[in-house]
């Protein structure tokens, strides 16, 4: 299944993930705006697209906005050979710099909304030593993410939660492949099957995977689901899909209340180690009202620096006053994309 699965690394954290997934042979695009960058990656030259004109963004999302609005279609069609038609795309992205930040929500939008292709996000959030900068890009792209009509799941990688994010990178690396070996585990007692990995990964929301050994317990999947390397549940009880690859005696009543109840799920039985995909996560939204905390404390010396940021400030209020990013336009038919319009509505 793994073949049917493209994944489009923007900037460097994507392309530092992109090329660990690459080694566990997922078919990864490369995209960023600076040169150097995507020199460091030993990939293919035909996998890897530089932005015309671009420079690098120093954490400047408008910038990396307004270079990708101009060479949108040179992105487009370098996707179109790189990765070619996919039952499903990922973005991968650190939602704290300029290049992959800026530019990732509108591509999901284009990908989806107006080229109706199926795409998640494989996001990152800055830790807590993180700039300022990188939190107020984090909070403007989880603002623009929360705000994507037809988008597919999305991982949250919290970077608070390791020291080094080599081993994060890897951690995410090794989880999300899990994901695709159920095959070898299908008995006579139960099956996962392709339609169901396709219905965990379609389900738009927040997605998490935890494993653990089989001599463990369902007390120590949930602490790795709770505490390993993504973003905090938003703990409101809900799961709207269960894939569960199940090893450990699993302890339903325990796992209903400590993290959830669900809709379906979808199991079979792991001789080697167990894992629990979630889906349909609520996005975590009290992680990033935390990071507007530390951005607003500092408020005074954010607009010591640029006067303009004032407004910014006052945009990103999006958890008390939902501020929508575009008009509605039901007229918007798929084969008239008008990029730029598009772009605009971001760039506002
Ligand atoms: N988990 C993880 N985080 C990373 C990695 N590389 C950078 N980051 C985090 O990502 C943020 C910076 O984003 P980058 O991906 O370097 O930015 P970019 O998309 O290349 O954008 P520019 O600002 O134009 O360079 C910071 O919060 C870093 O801590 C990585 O390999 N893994
Ligand atoms: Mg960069």
């Amino acid at each position: 299944m793994k073949n049917k699965i493209g994944v489009i690394c923007i900037g460097q954290a994507g392309g530092n993930l992109g090329f660990l997934l690459k080694k566990e042979n997922f078919d990864v695009a490369f995209i960023n705006s600076s040169k150097g960058d995507l020199d460091t990656l030993n990939i293919d030259e035909s996998k890897k697209y530089h932005i015309k004109d671009g420079l690098g963004c120093a954490k400047d999302r408008t910038t990396a906005k307004q270079i990708a609005q101009k060479d949108f279609s040179n992105i487009n069609e370098f996707l179109n050979k790189s990765l070619g038609e996919k039952e499903f795309y990922y973005i991968a992205f650190s939602t704290g710099g300029g290049t992959g930040s800026g530019i990732s929500p509108v591509l999901a939008d284009i990908l989806t909304t107006h080229l109706g292709k199926k795409v998640g996000l494989i996001t990152i959030l800055p830790s807590d030593k993180d700039t300022l900068q990188a939190h107020i890009n984090a909070y403007e792209c989880v603002q623009e993410i929360s705000n994507l009509k037809n988008i597919c799941s999305t991982f949250v990688v919290d970077n608070n939660r390791k020291n080094s994010i080599a081993q994060i990178n890897e951690k995410f690396v090794k989880l999300f492949n899990k994901i695709f070996d159920y095959k070898k585990y299908e008995t006579i007692k139960g099956n996962i099957d392709e339609a169901e990995i396709l219905k965990l990964l379609e389900t738009k929301g927040m997605i998490n995977i935890a494993s653990c050994k089989n001599e463990e317990t369902t007390n120590k999947l949930i602490e790795n689901i709770k505490n390993d390397i993504f973003a905090p549940l938003e703990n409101d009880g809900k799961i709207k899909y269960l894939g569960l690859s199940k090893g450990i005696n699993f302890d339903e009543a325990m796992f209903s209340k400590e993290i959830g109840k669900y809709l379906d799920k979808f199991e079979n039985t792991n001789k080697e180690y167990t894992l629990a995909i979630l889906s349909g996560l609520t996005l975590p939204f009290k992680r990033v009202k935390d990071m507007k905390e530390k951005i607003l404390a500092e408020k005074e010396t954010i607009l010591s620096f640029e006067k303009e940021t004032e407004q910014r400030l006052e945009d990103i209020d999006f958890l008390t006053k939902k501020v929508p990013i575009k008009e509605e336009n039901s007229n918007i038919e798929k084969q008239k994309l008008d990029v730029n319009d598009l772009f605009a509505q971001y760039l506002n």
